[in-house]
């Protein structure tokens, strides 16, 4: 805390400074040091072959977060469960192949638990958006045409907003149509490890973007 005081305290002063040189004139930029802060981005990476490719950035006002992020390649016309995940615990990182625990070759979001951490916030696209809503299926984007655009403003608690706010959120798009048969089934890849009653398919991580 001190530090980051101490560093935007630095950095206005690189600002007064570059006025001073300027010969007084005072520039108004709108782009005070400050206002980088609140927002993170990132590119999003394929996981588990799916192919899916996109970026998120977030804005963060206390507990407000403006979140928006594009994902290609999905598997189209199908719920894409897509969360903010974020752990105290967690090392803020997207997975790997190294994290195939089980060696079956794919990445189950419980696999990948430790790199990014449980679900902080739901990307519903109404309603709820707190971890309750992790399987709102009903409430997803669906990918028409393999693309979602996603634009919400969402209010979180000052806990979670602070972790993002400080790099250590990680944006998941779920969802992968391993036999591309057009939807979510059993015999894609069994059932999901979260909730039987779903097939993995449904629930495996297609893309992953650490929000910086
Ligand atoms: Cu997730």
């Amino acid at each position: 805390m001190k530090t980051k005081l101490l560093a935007v305290t630095a950095a206005s002063g690189a600002v007064l400074l570059s006025t001073l040189a300027l010969g007084g004139t005072a520039v108004a930029s709108g782009s005070y040091p400050g206002h980088h802060d609140n927002k993170v981005s990132g590119r999003l990476n394929t996981l588990n072959n799916s192919g899916v490719t996109g970026d998120a950035r977030v804005k963060v006002e206390g507990k407000k977060l403006e979140v928006d992020y594009t994902a290609r390649h999905l598997a189209p016309n199908l719920p894409h469960a897509a969360h903010i995940h974020y752990g105290a615990q967690a090392s803020h990182e997207c997975p790997t192949v190294k994290d195939d625990a089980n060696r079956d070759f794919r990445l189950n979001v419980a696999e990948g638990l430790p790199r990014y951490g449980p679900i902080a916030v739901s990307l519903t696209t109404s309603g709820d958006t707190s971890p309750a809503s992790a399987l709102a299926v009903d409430r997803f984007a669906t990918a028409p045409k393999g693309t979602i655009n996603y634009e919400r403003t969402i209010k979180t608690s000052k806990d979670v907003a602070r972790a993002i706010r400080n790099g250590e959120g990680v944006l998941v798009v779920h969802g992968v149509d391993y036999n591309n048969n057009g939807k979510y089934d059993f015999d894609g890849a069994g059932k999901s490890e979260l909730n039987a009653a779903l097939p993995a398919e449904a629930t495996d991580p297609a893309v992953c973007g650490v929000l910086r």
